[in-house]
């Protein structure tokens, strides 16, 4: 009896095994939603990533919840591999303490971890600055580049070379999950001599959201990033910061491509899921910003995604997703089971065709500042500090050129989408209030003395 239960487990594990796929999560850093030619970019050159485009589904609505430090990476990061929404992250709370850990986190509980259990061999090689480090600790291999310096030149290449040895070296006898997060696009957004300058500012259009200055405080104008840009912003140097990131994204494709040819020669990307994505976006001149530290579109919190691989349709949904989708995503994927306390939902239904959606609304968040919510077509920020609020029709006004919240005919949307955005607040913990007593004035112009940025 003994034997033929062992014989029925042995069996089952191998057909689990069968069925899982390998997952390949490319999640680069500070890469916009935009940032691929193959998601109507018309500048760029991206070759290699454009091919998980061309043969996957593409989520162009897909955003990192939020972030209570300037540093968004790192609740993004660690939503990805925790599950949990931005309020309910096992960190604690603040610019230097956030790498802290509360009690009672439990590393099992991780991404890498819960992979594991379900027979995954876990590779993660990336910075190791603003990152989740519990979770980074719990993959069966975990390679930290910091890459100072002129060494971010060679960043995109080491992280490749990392992933090629380690695809060439491993026993074939389990499924992998990579992650694979190098420093890239992040500023000091250098690169390869080869790359360095393929793009000439002079033939890159400003974006349509250009701007100066932005129009009013938004309760965080010079922070780090704002930092990387003389105020006012001009349109010599806009264009120079999106040549010099255009480079970056350039070179991250071409060490991308490697990768994908190691796989493609090795017979396994068929049994591969190749995902690409970013931990947040980045302003580039829209608004007169710089940063991530903002709710608009082409902001802080609006990120790529596109997952290619077996059983995945070519195709493009609008459906609304969040990073920490990816989390039971990749259980479902992977024949895992999905902790407790994940907040993520998978989006699987969506990939399969049996549902359109997996929300209806989506809310975004920075520090105590700035808070927003958007369906398929309505959207508004909301700024408590200063009592400032814009609503924008995303169809018509796809770049938030033109705020309707002071117009009267919208009086009731805006009510609307401000009741829309208390409830997700509620639902996610998010305690912080939408109105103060003691609003300061919406009026800003930079300071004469500005502190510098630091890397
Ligand atoms: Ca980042």
């Amino acid at each position: 009896m003994l034997r033929v239960l062992s014989t029925v487990f042995t069996l089952s594990l191998a057909c689990l095994s069968a069925a899982q796929p390998n997952i390949l999560h490319i999640h680069a850093d500070d890469h916009r939603p935009d940032g691929l030619a193959a998601l109507g970019n018309r500048v760029l050159k991206t070759p290699n990533l454009d091919t998980l485009v061309a043969r996957g589904m593409v989520f162009s609505h897909c955003y990192t919840q939020g972030s209570m430090v300037g540093a968004v990476c790192q609740p993004s990061r660690t939503m990805l591999l925790s599950g949990h929404s931005w309020q309910r992250l096992p960190i604690v709370k603040g610019a230097k303490g956030a790498q802290t850990l509360t009690k009672g986190w439990d590393a099992s509980m991780s991404l890498p971890k819960v992979l594991s259990a379900a027979g995954y061999e876990t590779w993660h090689c990336g910075k190791s600055g603003n990152e989740f480090t519990a979770a980074l600790k719990a993959f069966d291999t975990n390679l930290s580049m910091n890459d100072p310096g002129e060494e971010r030149r060679g960043s995109s290449q080491r992280h490749a070379d990392a992933a090629i040895d380690f695809l060439s070296q491993r026993h074939k006898d389990r499924p992998f999950y990579i992650y694979l997060a190098p420093p890239v696009p992040h500023d000091p957004r250098i690169t390869a001599p080869e790359f360095t300058g393929f793009y000439k500012p002079e033939s890159i259009p400003l974006p349509a959201a250009f701007m100066p200055q932005h129009p009013f405080h938004n309760g965080e104008m010079i922070v780090r990033d704002e930092l990387l840009a003389p105020f006012p912003r001009t349109p010599e140097d806009t264009k120079q910061q999106l040549a010099d990131y255009y480079d970056c994204i350039t070179g991250l494709d071409h060490h991308v491509g490697r990768i994908l040819k190691l796989l493609k020669e090795s017979g396994e990307l068929e049994n591969t899921l190749v995902i690409f994505s970013g931990d947040n976006g980045l302003s580039l001149g829209e608004h007169g910003l710089f940063g991530k530290q903002n709710l608009y579109e082409f902001g802080g919190m609006h990120v790529p995604l596109v997952i290619a691989g077996p059983g995945i349709p070519k195709g493009h949904t609008d459906a609304l997703a969040y990073l920490m989708d990816l989390f039971p995503t990749f259980c479902e994927f992977g024949g895992a089971k999905v902790p407790a306390g994940v907040e993520g939902r998978s989006l699987q239904p969506i990939i399969q065709g049996k549902q359109e959606k997996v929300r209806d609304v989506l809310y975004t968040g920075y520090r105590n500042c700035q808070r927003a919510v958007r369906d398929q077509r309505w959207k508004l920020i909301r700024y408590p500090l200063v009592n400032k609020t814009q609503l924008f029709d995303l169809q018509a006004d796809p770049h938030e050129l033109a705020n309707l919240a002071d117009q009267p005919e919208h009086a009731a949307k805006v009510k609307e989408m401000m009741a829309v955005l208390a409830d997700q607040m509620q639902q996610y913990g998010d305690t912080h209030p939408l109105t103060v007593d003691h609003p300061a004035p919406a009026e800003w112009s930079p300071p004469a003395n500005l502190p510098k940025a630091k890397e």
